[in-house]
């Protein structure tokens, strides 16, 4: 059973519990649900991670900060990105938590096989670390910040730290890493990024340490508990710890998804999943992943998202002032997937009134107000199709198999140009037939185009539902299209409208945006 059918593991990072989720964590996870949205339709078995990741100096601080026990703060925060799950609409499988005792199991089983490989080894550190990243920097890449203090390329403030220390020996597997990109051109995309990874590795890896013992919240060290494995190693194990490692025999859910398909995330972390988690992975004598893909940066009205520039988005904000399904389909239409972004509330009015609800929402609702009126409310009995009803056909049928390329590549913005595009084609046919003029002259010719354009808007409604569940739902519903109809087995003729079948009275699926300045003064 298991190893056989298709079956695709996608993964968001798990985001730290310090601060509360923005903008950039709904915008991974939103990006991970599509993917597995989509490859659900396509009758791929799917499994959708997403969790926090609670240890480290950094939480520990936090909760200090508040004065609160860190594990009462982790279940506190914790929640937090459960809700942004839930209220963006988020279909994932499973939400790992890294103080879970499953976890724990898996990161202990872990370290062991890299042990028993022979990668670790005792020795101490001495050097600069940064709270805030998680992570060790050499001298060399530090400038000097005010008061002789040092500043890491991210911009955070690092600390001297010296202190007895496990090593991973990751310079030995320098070779193995590089042998390993060139015979996976597509491991690490976009390829820009996988450029980058690969001159990363050649300069030359340093063994990492990955253990600390200046703090206690984290995951003891097996056998030597004055030692807390560091957090990214504890972090990474989340990707197979959600699928019961050690637990590997035959039928076991490691079995079934492990290589992962997918792991996605900002640009900020891909040393992490590109260097480091393979090198693991490898060590234990486990296969590295199949992908890492690390997208670019939101940025706000042209400033790069920060706390300290109280410019932060939260996702709550976006939901509650443009719709949930709005905000989904604006992260991944606006910025090709793999550059980095800007939020503006132009843009954003500009994609939900003019793509959503003109294009997609107009087309639906003029069609199916005419079905309404014309053709008794059900779906129209069609005749022989014109050339033009072919090639709007056509256009809709073959939008599958072009989706199915974008999404092999993680091209969100292409897909949804590609579906906006066959809309467009709708909206350009419905002006040319111009059926509201065939009622009288040719009423079985109406029928036909009606015809036409509700199949068109069903094979839309069908390829936008990964991206906007909720309406594209919605357009089914008033399709009459059953839940048991909604994949993409029914793709083409295969699932077409039956005619005869009586729609629900329409209502509008995407509501436009009215600027509050565009009301008419009354005085
Ligand atoms: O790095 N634009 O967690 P984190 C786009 N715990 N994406 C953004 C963003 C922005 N402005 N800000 C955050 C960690 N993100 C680790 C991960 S995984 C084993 C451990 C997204 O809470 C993006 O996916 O700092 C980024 O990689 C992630 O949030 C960082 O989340």
């Amino acid at each position: 059973m298991s190893g056989h059918g298709k079956h695709f593991y996608v993964t968001t990072p798990i985001y730290y519990v310090n601060d509360v989720p923005h903008m950039g964590h709904a915008y991974t996870t939103i990006a991970c649900d599509a993917l597995a949205r989509f490859k659900r339709l396509d009758g791929f078995d799917v499994m959708f991670l997403t969790g926090t990741d609670e240890h480290g100096q950094k939480v520990e601080k936090s909760a200090a900060a508040k004065g609160v026990d860190p594990q009462a703060f982790c279940d506190d925060v914790s929640q937090y990105f459960r809700a942004m799950g839930q209220m963006l609409n988020i279909s994932n499988d499973d939400f790992i938590r890294t103080t879970e005792d499953r976890h724990l199991a898996a990161a202990e089983a872990l370290w062991k096989a890299l042990a028993d490989n022979g990668d670790i080894y005792l020795g101490s550190y001495n050097g600069w670390y940064s709270v805030r990243d998680e992570a060790f920097f050499g001298e060399d890449e530090l400038k000097d910040g005010e008061n002789g203090k040092k500043i890491a390329p991210t911009g955070a403030e690092c600390e001297w730290v010296e202190e007895p220390s496990y090593f991973f020996r990751l310079s030995a597997w320098q070779d193995r890493l590089l042998a390993f990109y060139e015979s996976h051109p597509d491991f690490i995309m976009p390829h820009s990024r996988h450029n980058e990874i690969v001159s990363f590795v050649k300069q030359g890896l340093r063994d990492l340490s990955i253990s600390r013992t200046t703090f206690k919240w984290g995951v003891p060290v097996p056998g030597d508990d004055a030692h807390i494995m560091y957090v990214w190693l504890d972090a990474l194990a989340n990707y197979i710890s959600a699928l019961g490692y050690p637990e590997m025999a035959a039928g076991s859910k490691y079995e079934h998804f492990w290589p992962a398909d997918v792991h996605v995330m900002g640009k900020d972390i891909i040393r992490f999943h590109a260097v480091y988690w393979p090198a693991f992975l490898m060590s234990a004598g486990l296969p590295a992943p199949k992908r890492c893909f690390a997208h670019g940066w939101w940025m706000a009205e042209g400033q790069k998202m920060s706390k300290s520039l109280g410019n932060v988005i939260k996702p709550g904000h976006l939901v509650e002032k443009y719709g949930v399904d709005q905000t989904r389909y604006f992260m991944l239409r606006e910025v090709p997937f793999g550059q980095d972004g800007d939020f503006s509330h132009v843009a954003m009015v500009g994609r939900m009134n003019g793509e959503l609800a003109n294009a997609v929402g107009n087309l639906a609702q003029r069609t199916l107000s005419m079905i309404q009126k014309n053709c008794a409310g059900v779906v129209p009995t069609f005749g022989t199709f014109t050339a033009e009803d072919e090639k709007l056909l056509g256009s809709a049928r073959a939008l599958l198999d072009k989706l199915r390329e974008r999404m092999e590549t993680q091209s969100f913005h292409l897909a949804l140009e590609d579906i906006l595009g066959v809309a467009f084609d709708g909206n350009r046919y419905v002006d040319e037939m111009a059926p509201w003029g065939l009622k009288k002259t040719d009423p079985a010719r109406m029928a036909t185009v009606l015809y036409v354009l509700a199949e068109t808007i069903r094979h839309i409604a069908l390829a936008l539902l990964p991206f906007v569940p909720e309406s594209s739902g919605k357009m089914l519903d008033q399709l009459a299209v059953a839940e048991s109809e909604r994949t993409f087995d029914r793709w083409g003729e295969e699932g077409a409208l039956a005619a005869g079948v009586p729609l629900p009275v329409p209502t509008p699926i995407f509501h436009k945006y009215v600027e509050e300045e565009a009301v008419p003064n009354a005085g």
